[in-house]
């Protein structure tokens, strides 16, 4: 590998300069061993071009860069506001080049370009702008000690932070952590996902034109066990902020424990969505069809084990069976398209084989359950969107995450048989629930053992409102000012103004 920038023209015509480099100090550079990866196009199986991968070396001298930073008076003497000026200007030229983002965004991860377009691109310039108004307002507390002693708290950022994010939302994944991160005044070294290595090289570059001092932002791609270890563990990491698989987060525990990290951990989930009788049917469908199938499949709080209760069973089983079969299912650039690829063929494996592990556990196909060979020739890792009946409790595809266009449906008595099935789960991310009984709908809310409870809808998202799991879902929260508060330490001072002691 020669060149740290391509020109590069995807599958819509938009051309552009792709950055392939490892961006430490505002500047794109070789790995040091010359290690790389290709990044692939998952709706043809095409290669888009190689890119750096970082090397244990590199991710000292990444940390070593952040490090330097976290002192510097270019970044540590700014005023809050100026801090908050420069991620207004990120989110201003994510916003001016939403067409390029969007574009890489796709080609690379295989959503739909609308998708792209009008969701993911917007909502990271939406993160950065939102937490870009904390900036100056992070504020410590005077406390009522009494006259003896003034105390009050000081909010500090924690430091060097380490980023280590997933393939199914590349762009909005670091937003969501760049923002609490920068607003705060810490330095970060973020890791993307070895599937989708692009569009946060584009953004590194808007990065550099924002005018951040060299070395607040550090990003790199990398193997998961090689780059994203090394970040972990390092020791002149402060604080690790993870969202990907539970099994990579309980390792990233490990690592963490070393030198005693601070953690965030956003991990895997198997959401229930629930529908009572008295559901508004026509809604219940609408938000139970993308909630499990949005973003093809791949959410992390997918609510994708849809249980409904007997009396209205069969007619939303057929209705939700219409809307599924409605969907379009193709190249992410043609027009009307609502599911793409999967992001990589071990992904497309990993799907397929779960539809099999259903089939012959006894489970159902109501619709789907294969592989889609029709788009781009064959190529392409496309699946048809799936879903089961005649599911048990006991069966894999009830209990463990699937990450793809699959849900299951099963049938449910009453409200007590609801909570019970919903909250089987070593899982605690997102719950739904769907009914038009007010006083039921909060107190089954209080009830689910989720992060989060959508009532009547599903995947609503804010900026202002805290996103995190319970159980085996995670630790900590993101966004909101709870999101905030995870990237600050509260320091106390006590002043003494007596005569004691
Ligand atoms: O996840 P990994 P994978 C779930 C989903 C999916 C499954 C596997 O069920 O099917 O995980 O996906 C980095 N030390 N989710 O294999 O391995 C890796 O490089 C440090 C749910 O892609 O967890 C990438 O940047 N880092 C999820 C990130 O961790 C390591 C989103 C996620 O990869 C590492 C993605 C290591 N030892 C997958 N190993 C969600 N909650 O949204 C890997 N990584």
């Amino acid at each position: 590998m020669t060149d740290l920038f391509r020109e590069l023209i995807a599958p819509n015509g938009h051309k552009y300069i792709q950055p392939l480099g490892l961006f430490i100090n505002n500047e794109f550079l070789e790995s040091s061993d010359n290690g790389s990866f290709d990044a692939y196009n998952p709706a043809d199986e095409s290669i888009i071009a190689p890119v750096y991968a970082a090397s244990e070396d590199d991710i000292n001298t990444a940390v070593n860069a952040a490090r330097k930073a976290f002192k510097d008076s270019s970044w540590s003497d700014l005023s809050p506001t100026a801090r908050g000026n420069l991620m207004l200007k990120l989110s201003q030229l994510i916003e001016e080049n939403a067409q390029t983002l969007a574009t890489i965004e796709t080609w690379n991860n295989g959503k739909p370009y609308s998708v792209s377009l009008q969701e993911d691109v917007p909502a990271t310039a939406a993160v950065i702008k939102y937490y870009a108004g904390y900036a100056d307002k992070i504020h410590g507390q005077v406390l009522g000690t009494g006259p003896a002693k003034h105390a009050y708290t000081i909010r500090e950022p924690i430091g060097v932070y380490g980023q280590i994010i997933p393939w199914n939302y590349p762009l909005q994944m670091a937003g969501w952590k760049l923002g609490p991160a920068l607003a705060c005044g810490n330095t970060v070294i973020l890791k993307a996902a070895e599937q989708t290595p692009l569009s946060i090289l584009y953004m590194a570059s808007l990065i550099k034109a924002a005018g951040f001092p060299p070395g607040v932002i550090n990003i790199v791609n990398g193997h998961g066990p090689i780059a994203g270890a090394a970040l972990a563990k390092h020791m002149g990491v402060d604080k690790i902020a993870f969202t990907g698989s539970t099994n990579t987060g309980k390792e990233i525990m490990k690592y963490a424990s070393l030198n005693m990290k601070n953690i965030t951990l956003e991990t895997g989930g198997k959401s229930p969505l629930l529908v009572f009788d008295d559901a508004e049917l026509d809604q219940a469908v609408k938000w139970a069809h993308g909630g499990a199938m949005w973003n093809n499949g791949q959410i992390c709080t997918a609510t994708s084990r849809i249980m409904v209760q007997e009396g209205i069973y069969d007619e939303f089983l057929e209705a939700f069976k219409a809307r599924v079969e409605k969907m379009k299912v193709g190249d992410p650039f043609s027009e009307g398209v609502f599911q793409g690829p999967q992001v990589s063929k071990a992904q497309y494996d990993r799907v397929l084989s779960y539809i099999d592990i259903g089939t012959s556990e006894g489970a159902t196909v109501l619709t789907g359950g294969e592989a889609i060979k029709t788009v781009n020739e064959g190529r392409g890792y496309f699946i048809a969107p799936t879903v089961f009946t005649n599911v048990s409790s006991t069966m894999r595809i009830y209990r463990e995450e699937i990450f793809g266009p699959v849900a299951i449906v099963v049938k449910f008595r009453n409200e007590e048989d609801a909570l019970q099935m919903a909250n089987d789960s070593v899982y605690g991310l997102g719950a739904a629930l769907f009914t038009r009984d007010l006083t039921r709908a909060h107190r089954v809310a209080r009830k689910l053992e989720a992060g989060m409870v959508w009532i009547n809808s599903s995947q609503d998202c804010d900026d202002q409102v805290p996103f995190g799991g319970v159980k085996q879902s995670g630790i900590g929260t993101e966004l909101g000012e709870s999101g905030l508060a995870a990237y600050c330490i509260v320091k106390a001072v006590h002043l003494n103004m007596s005569n004691r002691l």
